[in-house]
């Protein structure tokens, strides 16, 4: 409704001009206007040159939407149904490492925001043996949906299970509605916690406990549309944490102490480059049009309400002093409907994807025409180009040698292990479901394996004829 179409004239152009030079110029000028595909400007993500394959960790999980590991070889995957689960020696253990589903609100199994959103361990957690959990408790605060809570809790004499009754609620508070309630944590460079909030839920950040006129996001007043930043190994008088001294509003008298950065809607997750300058990459999910990855700085202001990406969304707030996102894509163009922040990859067992900031997008399309029923083509998994320095450009992996996409499922989240390889997490249902999986990102055939594929191709030609019409059914749902 507030989108600006910027090849409303192409048409016009292409019909006035029909020699051969202005045609081959029109197409190269096209190109280049897709190829480009700045912030603000409207083109589909065009499919990249980098491939990846997908192998599958583990199944049998529900909802997992993160994962991350704790010094160790073992892969620790967040279920959103309340449980972390432990991935050892390529088998998930039966035990969970921490059960809180107790301690939660009930999720509604078709489309639920809440639940288990994110878990960091200590950067000490070898000694200290403390780790951190985000999820949605009941409130009692009439008129309030549920009750974010932070807490801490300490391994057991099994390292494969959490203590469930060492918690320390580290932060809590309520939440206006169910929705967009961010939820990530990590630990940045600097050892301070660093947790993601969304602007309360609803839309367009008005209704109920929402700041009239600003939004709860533009309300430095309150703690949701953020991300916060703690130290939890010190408390201020009063508190369960200590506020970081240069944390932007650490000594004003209105705003909150905790907030890092500010205007964003649902911060859904984020990651530290644990390379180059430790640059801290977001996610934040759109309402109805734009898709943005920000690069989060001190102080900043994303700028929702005020704007949605780089689009105006509410003309009575300034349009100016916002930081813009580093890249964008629109609903318009089918690409997604909620951006999943991932990771920039510093493993070493895929060349190619070195220093690549990888993520992706809950779902190309969805339909939530049927509520609670949620339905969707599928997740997909994407990739930053930076053409030139500070310009990013987005581009969707190839997945496999048959370039097959996700094939279906929704991706929840990403992870990554103590080696900084990458892991793709995804579930049947937009809801919580009851499906859920962990595939590990790996190389496919390097280029001169992709040439002898092709000499083989050629000599079994009439074989994959023959072959083909069951290939094709095996990829269908059934
Ligand atoms: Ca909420
Ligand atoms: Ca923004």
């Amino acid at each position: 409704m507030r989108r600006r179409n910027p090849y409303s004239t192409s048409g016009g152009w292409a019909s006035r001009h029909s020699g051969g030079f202005l045609l081959s110029a029109l197409l190269t000028l096209t190109f280049l206007l897709f190829a480009l595909h700045l912030p603000g400007e409207a083109a589909p993500i065009p499919k990249g040159n980098k491939a990846i394959e997908l192998q599958t960790i583990a199944t049998g999980l529900v909802s997992p939407i993160y994962a991350t590991h704790a010094g160790d070889s073992r892969l620790f995957v967040a279920d959103q149904i309340g449980q972390i689960r432990v991935i050892e020696n390529g088998s998930l253990l039966p035990t969970p490492f921490l059960d809180i589903s107790s301690k939660m609100v009930a999720l509604t199994p078709g489309y639920d925001e809440r639940g288990l959103l994110g878990m960091a361990f200590h950067p000490n957690y070898a000694q200290n043996g403390k780790f951190y959990v985000y999820y949605s408790a009941p409130t009692t605060t009439v008129g309030w949906n549920h009750r974010t809570v932070v807490s801490e809790f300490t391994v057991s004499a099994n390292p494969n299970v959490g203590n469930l009754l060492s918690e320390r609620e580290v932060l809590t508070f309520d939440q206006p509605q169910g929705n967009h309630n961010g939820g990530h944590l990590q630990f940045g460079p600097d050892g301070y916690l660093y947790i993601s909030t969304g602007d309360g839920g609803a839309a367009n950040d008005e209704g109920t406990n929402h700041t009239a006129v600003t939004g709860n996001a533009q309300d430095t007043t309150n703690l949701l549309g953020n991300v916060l930043r703690i130290d939890v190994d010190a408390q201020d008088t009063g508190l369960e944490y200590s506020i970081p001294a240069d944390n932007p509003f650490a000594s004003s008298t209105t705003a909150r102490h905790e907030i890092f950065a500010y205007g964003l809607r649902n911060p859904y997750s984020f990651s530290f480059d644990r390379g180059g300058t430790n640059e801290l990459y977001l996610g934040d999910v759109g309402q109805g049009e734009s898709e943005e990855v920000d690069i989060i700085v001190n102080g900043g202001n994303y700028g929702w309400k005020a704007k949605e990406g780089t689009l105006p969304f509410d003309a009575n707030l300034p349009q100016t002093g916002y930081v813009d996102p580093i890249a964008e894509y629109f609903h318009s163009d089918a690409d997604g409907v909620a951006v999943i922040g991932g990771f920039v990859y510093r493993g070493g067992a895929i060349a190619s994807l070195a220093g690549t900031y990888v993520f992706g997008d809950l779902s190309k399309t969805i339909d939530f025409s049927q509520f609670p029923s949620v339905t969707g083509d599928g997740g997909r998994l994407f990739y930053l180009v930076e053409s030139s320095p500070g310009v990013f450009e987005v581009r969707e992996f190839m997945i496999g040698l048959d370039d097959r996409g996700l094939g279906g499922p929704f991706l929840k989240g990403f992870g990554e292990d103590v080696d900084g390889e990458l892991y793709v997490l995804l579930s049947e249902s937009v809801g919580p479901g009851d499906t859920g999986s962990v595939l590990k990102i790996v190389a496919v055939p390097e280029p001169a394996t992709y040439a002898s594929f092709g000499v083989l191709a050629v000599a079994f030609a009439p074989w994959i004829r023959r072959r083909r019409p069951a290939l094709g059914k095996r990829r269908t749902p059934e």
